[in-house]
């Protein structure tokens, strides 16, 4: 007796049965599924950033373009944690990184750019127009001048004045880890303990780093971050947020993810590499973050007790979760259905 089926049985049968299997595997395929194409952000300030970027998403562009859109919204405005309005390091000095990468595993990246309005723009130039993935410092400042950036005046923003002025006095120019996290600066509001604010006063909403994964209408996965990195901090440090496989990893294969929080922590287990390894295992997104989350904090669980780390991913099948390890981490997902921030679950 011959067990052999014919090549069209087989498919037939394969795609029946190809996404049952992932649920087959026990306690690993938990989520939610949406549809395609998908807008993925960081924070409650991502519901801006998605509608920013829908348009190319729903005019069947590429999931690049869009996430390019996404960031060009965010670095426009004064924030905290994005563009040349947000917090300094402790010199005083705004400095700027940024990462992007395509369906191809295209990558480009900029860490401690000064005075560029657009870092994300400037990174998917690196992309696109040099044989290297990250630049950094004066040569990033000098590449992006050469692309017909502008250079932008050293000021600090209103917001970012009087958040330093009042580090300065507090903290006797002393770098404090996590310091972004510590102070609730602009508002009373404590609803998350010592960690960030979802809203200001004023009801702006907070966020920190924005991160954005997408898959466009033909199914094609990019993300890109894009952030001032940790307020405060000693002038020259880069954090997760232009590292390819840290703040950011897409394999077109599989699935994206992105992070926010304290960049060491991610770059210490190449955190959004790990969640899409763990995708790749047949996790679904939330249970992949959930998991670099958790190897974040075996590594020092007393350290996680102080610390903020979220991830967020996408599969390939446009299913999306997040999780982190303190209360009070977002983000915000648009499909042609949904327009909704998701708080993530998280450890402690
Ligand atoms: C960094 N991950 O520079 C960024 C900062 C951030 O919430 O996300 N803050 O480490």
């Amino acid at each position: 007796m011959s067990y052999t089926i014919g090549r069209r049985k087989f498919l037939q049968l394969s795609a029946f049965t190809a996404p049952l299997l992932s649920f087959r595997l026990p306690g690993k395929a938990v989520g939610i599924f949406t549809t395609k194409p998908i807008m993925v952000s960081t924070w409650d300030e991502g519901k801006n950033v998605n509608a920013a970027a829908w348009h190319v998403l729903s005019a069947k562009g590429r999931a690049v373009d869009a996430i390019e859109k996404g960031a060009i919204y965010i670095e426009n405005k004064i924030s905290c944690c994005v563009g040349l309005g947000a917090y300094p390091d402790r010199d005083g000095i705004v400095t700027l990184d940024a990462c992007i990468m395509d369906e191809h595993a295209n990558c480009g990246a900029v860490a401690g750019l000064e005075h560029i309005k657009n870092p994300l723009s400037v990174a998917r130039k690196v992309m696109e127009n040099t044989p290297h993935v990250l630049l950094v410092g004066n040569g990033a400042q000098q590449f992006a001048l050469e692309n017909g950036f502008p250079k932008e005046p050293a000021i600090l923003s209103e917001d970012a004045k009087k958040a330093y002025e009042q580090w300065l006095k507090k903290n006797q120019y002393k770098p404090v880890i996590n310091i972004e996290n510590q102070t609730a600066v602009n508002t009373s509001k404590k609803e998350n303990g010592p960690f960030a604010p979802f809203f200001f006063e004023d009801g702006r909403p907070n966020h920190d780093t924005m991160g954005m994964i997408a898959m466009d209408a033909s199914g094609n996965l990019s993300g890109g971050v894009t952030t001032s990195g940790m307020a405060f901090k000693i002038h020259g440090r880069v954090g997760d947020s232009a590292g390819i496989g840290a703040g950011l990893y897409v394999d077109n294969e599989i699935g994206a993810a992105t992070s926010s929080g304290v960049g060491e922590e991610v770059i210490r287990i190449c955190g959004t590499h790990l969640v899409v390894e763990y995708m790749r295992n047949g996790y679904s997104p939330e249970l992949a973050c959930k998991k670099a989350v958790e190897r974040i904090v075996k590594l020092n669980p007393a350290k996680a007790k102080d610390i903020q780390v979220g991830f967020v991913a996408i599969n390939k099948n446009g299913q999306h979760g997040g999780y982190s390890i303190q209360k009070g981490f977002a983000y915000a997902v648009k499909t042609a259905g949904v327009d909704k921030i998701y708080q993530s679950k998280y450890l402690q």
